[in-house]
């Protein structure tokens, strides 16, 4: 079997670490391994399957010879580096916002349109945390009855913001119970004991620009451009793992038994629907795991053809690492590295 070599840049982050645990653990085929972060980090020691790699400043030589690149360094690094990283041969799979909209770049789920990951002219980005889990849900019943609308409120865990954000709810509780007062670094507001609808910045139309990608991104990743999307975003003092209240529209009537027939048959998916036995979904227990679970599903009787559910997926790995890491089989599966 052929091996790869893979560079990781933004390997210190919270979504890099979570990419070296999910290689390992998926015994992606690789030849040599490159972890790449900010000058800051370089000499940093991180471990891959019991061996530990020290973390090298990211240049343009970094990228000689490596055959798949994974960012997840935020959107401006992705914007400088990515280009450099194809220059030099390598397929870059993104996690930033940066790429995501761009017509050259496919935006893949692997669960909806693997196929997109034919056309990529040298980037593949991947979506949103809060877009990811939710088209994985949709998809297969909008493949059945057509979705027309979307209504949904995220309630989401601070590892989205990344490793300092973890830091911030830490730190915030600590300092709540000592009476101390602790400055947030990563996040807008204090978040331990609150809630705040609030994530990546607001847009003239009073929208955030997270609420966007799930509009945008979604009608991409289904090919569905006319499918409308309401969101409301708001981060909650959850460590691990996006919660997603989802209200649906469909064209034609579809009961939830029906919808649990199909989602229990779809890829990626775990339906844990059992309300009377106290079992729905929660991030506490999606945690460490790569699939979407999903349950609380019941008529909206508040329209026709309304349909509710609550999802629950590990931002960090379905929602990041796993979905990425999925991104590169493909491209070993179609034969495109
Ligand atoms: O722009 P976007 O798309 O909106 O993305 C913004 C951020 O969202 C996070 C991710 O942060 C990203 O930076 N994120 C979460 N989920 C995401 C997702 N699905 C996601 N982004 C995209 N898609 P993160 O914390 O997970 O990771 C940040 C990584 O980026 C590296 N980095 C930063 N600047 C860089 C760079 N790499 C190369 N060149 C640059 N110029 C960053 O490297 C990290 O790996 P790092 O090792 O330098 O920083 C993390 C470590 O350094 C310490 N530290 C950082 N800043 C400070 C600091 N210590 C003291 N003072 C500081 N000011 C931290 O302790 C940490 O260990
Ligand atoms: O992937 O939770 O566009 O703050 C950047 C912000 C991921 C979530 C992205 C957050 C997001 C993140």
């Amino acid at each position: 079997m052929k091996h790869y070599n893979i560079a990781i840049l933004g390997a210190t982050g919270a979504v890099g670490q979570t990419m070296i645990k999910v290689l390992e653990e998926r015994e992606f085929p690789i030849d040599e391994l490159r972890l790449l972060a900010s000058p800051r980090s370089a000499g940093k020691e991180l471990e891959y399957m019991g061996v530990k790699y020290k973390v090298e400043p990211v240049s343009p030589e970094a990228f000689e010879g490596i055959d798949i690149a994974l960012f997840s360094a935020g959107g401006s690094r992705s914007k400088e580096w990515a280009p450099i990283a194809v220059e030099k041969g390598a397929v870059v799979i993104d996690n930033s916002s940066a790429w995501r909209m761009d017509e050259n770049v496919p935006l893949v789920v692997p669960e909806v349109n693997p196929e997109d990951v034919k056309w990529h002219k040298g980037i593949i980005a991947n979506p949103n945390c809060s877009t990811i889990q939710m088209v994985v849900a949709l998809n297969p019943i909008h493949k059945a009855k057509k979705i027309k609308r979307v209504i949904v409120s995220t309630y989401q865990a601070v590892s989205g913001a990344g490793a300092k954000a973890i830091r911030d709810l830490e730190e915030e509780t600590k300092a709540y119970f000592e009476g101390k007062y602790y400055y947030p670094e990563a996040l807008p507001q204090h978040i331990a004991f609150n809630v705040i609808p609030h994530i990546d910045v607001f847009l003239d139309n009073n929208y955030t620009k997270e609420e966007m990608k799930m509009v945008n991104e979604t009608r991409k990743i289904m090919h569905a451009p006319d499918i409308k999307v309401s969101p409301t975003c708001v981060r909650v003092p959850v460590f691990y793992g996006h919660s997603e209240s989802i209200v649906i529209e469909t064209e034609e009537p579809i009961t939830p038994e029906e919808a649990r027939e199909i989602l229990k048959e779809a890829p990626g998916i775990i339906l844990e629907d059992d309300p009377h036995n106290n079992l729905y979904p929660m991030p506490i227990e999606a945690a460490g795991k790569d699939e979407v679970f999903v349950g609380r599903i019941r008529e909206d009787f508040s329209f026709d053809n309304g349909l509710a559910m609550w999802v629950v997926a590990d931002n960090l790995r379905k929602g990041a690492a796993t979905n990425a890491v999925q991104i590169a089989e493909l491209l070993v599966e179609y034969g495109l590295v």
